[in-house]
């Protein structure tokens, strides 16, 4: 019976688009930022989605959703899920797909009168993307006990400096279920890979071995405004030039180290920003990531080595904060290998892989057996409003999460 049941394809898909409405930009994607408004009237949505199909709903202390489909006997849950939050340039899929396909599971099992032997749970995950708060994936690690509740509550938005816990009270999210001490049997998580390679090799499911290290630091650098025709080069202190310098080096690093090396400077802000007045000031961010954890830490300790050189060279201060430092994490063997056996039984071609980007999966790998399965991204998009899989990719992955989760929770 297990085997041959299948997801309800259109259903997934239309509420896919529905909660796509929350947080939609004019002409296509999504910018729903963790806490905003567009994230409570989505997470208000995919809350009564859960209540519809009769599961019991918990929020915790740091606004995580837990939905569960209760099993024949009270064990911990087998869960799945993922997060509704969204970059500002998001797409229909990132994070929302995963809660989606998870509460489309449910309502298959539930339509085939089905319940297993584990209770089944699907939940959605505070701030996993990182945009407006940091460190990413904060619900989740908090979830598990990797980030002091209090201190995640006092993180402020980068957007409008409003602290975590309060825009968790403002939009009717602050739970009262503990968090640190998650009670789990499993952890499987769906997403679409957000990269080229299945689309590249044209495979319909990505089994994901890990989630590669990733650390992200913000640098500010202090130097002294002044005029850009009249200043001597040896006199400037000029901080535009130093932040980029280091910018120029952080790319010079990943070709330096070659290989898996990554390094983005996604924010770079300069005060006055003005084209004939030498910068005052620059704040940037540099996000390395590698899958080799040793490597990784080795380029974060040159990057700062180079940050410290070349402001002491233009006499400007140097401010540097972690805003994310997370080991690469392996997954559950086992589990990853039940996903590759769902995949195959279901005649899908599959690839072993890491996953690039960040996911709760990976703080869920701390505490509990953890895997994740992947569907195709269009053109490797993803954090881009033209963000795309196929209809019938993205039901082909949640009839393997299916399976992946019937196997596990009847076990
Ligand atoms: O940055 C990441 O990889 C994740 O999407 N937050
Ligand atoms: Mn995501
Ligand atoms: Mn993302
Ligand atoms: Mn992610």
């Amino acid at each position: 019976m297990s085997a041959d049941l299948r997801i309800d394809g259109a259903r997934l898909l239309a509420s896919l688009e529905e909660l796509g409405r929350h947080g939609a930009l004019p002409g296509g994607g999504t910018n729903r930022l963790a806490l905003s408004d567009a994230d409570r009237a989505a997470r208000d949505w995919t809350v009564a989605r859960m209540r519809a199909l009769d599961m019991a709903v918990e929020i915790d202390a740091i606004g995580n959703v837990f939905a569960t489909h209760a099993g024949e006997e009270d064990l911990p849950p087998v869960a799945t899920g993922s997060h509704i939050d969204t970059v500002r340039t998001g797409g229909l899929y990132d994070g929302n797909y995963g809660v989606l396909a998870g509460l489309e599971v449910v309502a298959t099992l539930r339509a085939a009168g089905r319940r297993t032997r584990r209770p089944i749970q699907v939940a959605f995950f505070t701030n996993e993307e990182g945009a407006r708060f940091q460190p990413d994936m904060l619900g989740s690690l908090v979830h598990v006990g990797g980030m002091p509740l209090e201190e995640a509550l006092a993180v402020r938005a980068v957007d409008n400096g409003a602290l975590l816990g309060e825009e968790l009270l403002r939009i009717g999210y602050a739970g009262s279920a503990p968090v640190g001490r998650p009670c789990v049997d499993s952890f499987v998580e769906l997403h679409i890979e957000q990269g080229p390679v299945l689309d590249r090799e044209g495979l319909a499911i990505g089994v994901v071995e890990g989630v590669q290290g990733i650390c992200w630091t913000e640098l500010t650098f202090t130097g002294r405004s002044n005029h850009a025709g009249t200043t001597p080069m040896a006199l400037r202190q000029d901080a535009g030039m130093a932040a980029a310098r280091v910018a120029a080096f952080a790319h010079e690093l990943s070709q330096r180290y070659g290989g898996r090396q990554l390094a983005t400077v996604g924010a770079l802000t300069l005060q006055p920003n003005l084209v004939n007045v030498i910068a005052q000031s620059a704040l940037m961010t540099v996000d390395l990531r590698n899958t080799d954890g040793a490597v990784l830490q080795q380029a974060q300790a040159e990057l700062l080595a180079c940050a410290r050189r070349i402001a002491a060279e233009h006499g400007v201060l140097l401010s540097h904060r972690s805003l994310a430092d997370f080991a690469p994490v392996a997954f559950d063997a086992a589990l990853v290998d039940s996903v590759e056996r769902a995949a195959h039984s279901q005649g899908l071609a599959t690839l072993r892989m890491p996953s690039g980007a960040g996911h709760d999966a990976q703080m869920f790998a701390r505490v509990c057996p953890t895997a994740m399965v992947f569907v195709p991204s269009r053109d490797g998009l993803s954090h881009n409003v033209r963000e795309f899989t196929a209809p019938e990719q993205l039901v082909q992955g949640a009839n393997v999460l299916l399976q992946v989760l019937l196997e596990r929770a009847d076990r």
